[in-house]
C-alpha cells in the first residue's frame, strides 16, 4: 500500500445543500483515511492561485465568484492510489455525464455547481494540499481499519 495523498473539497453548493457528511461518507466507507479537514471561506487571491490553469477561459470569472461565495471544506485523503479512486467516486466534471453511483452523478446537474473538487495527479495534489494546508496540519496515524482493508 502507497500512501497517496490527495486534495479535496466540498465547493459551496455542497455545503449550501447539506451535503458534506453525504460526501464525506462516501470517501470514508470507500476505506480512504482523514488526514486533514479545514471549513474555510477562500480569499480571492488563494482561488486564483489554486485554479490558475484556468485563467483567460470563458468560465474563469463565474468560476472564482462561485468558489469564494461561501464556506468550502477543505479535506487531505490518504490511500492507495487516492487521486485516481476519488476522481471515481466524484465522477466526471460534467454531472449531467457523470455515472449514477457518484457525487456528482447523483446530486448535480451542471458543471459550474459541480459539487466536489479533487486533484487530478499526484503533483496537483502537492501543489493544491501546500496552497490550503500548513504541513503541521496534516496528520499522520495509525488506523486500526487498515488491517481489513488493505492486503
Ligand atoms: P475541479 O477542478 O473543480 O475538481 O474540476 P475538474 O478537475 O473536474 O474540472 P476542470 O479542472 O476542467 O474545471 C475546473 C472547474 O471549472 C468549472 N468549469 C469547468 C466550468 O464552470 N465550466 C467549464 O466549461 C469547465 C470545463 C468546473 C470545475
Amino acid at each position: 500500500m502507497s500512501a497517496e495523498r490527495t486534495y479535496l473539497m466540498v465547493k459551496p453548493d455542497g455545503v449550501q445543500r447539506g451535503l458534506c457528511g453525504e460526501i464525506v461518507s462516501r470517501f470514508e466507507k470507500k476505506g480512504l483515511k482523514l488526514v486533514a479537514v479545514k471549513f474555510t471561506v477562500i480569499p480571492k487571491a488563494t482561488a486564483e492561485n489554486h485554479y490558475g490553469e484556468h485563467k483567460g477561459k470563458k468560465f474563469y470569472d463565474s468560476l472564482i465568484s462561485y468558489i469564494t461565495s461561501g464556506p468550502v471544506l477543505a479535506m487531505v485523503w490518504e490511500g492507495d492510489g487516492a487521486v485516481a479512486v476519488c476522481r471515481n467516486i466524484m465522477g466526471k466534471t460534467n454531472p449531467q455525464e457523470s455515472a449514477p453511483g457518484t457525487i456528482r452523478g447523483d446530486f448535480g446537474m451542471v458543471t459550474g455547481m459541480n459539487l466536489i473538487h479533487g486533484s487530478d495527479s499526484v503533483e496537483s495534489a502537492a501543489r493544491e494540499i501546500s496552497i490550503f494546508f500548513r504541513p503541521e496540519e496534516l496528520m499522520t496515524y495509525d488506523r486500526s481499519a487498515d488491517a481489513w482493508i488493505y492486503e
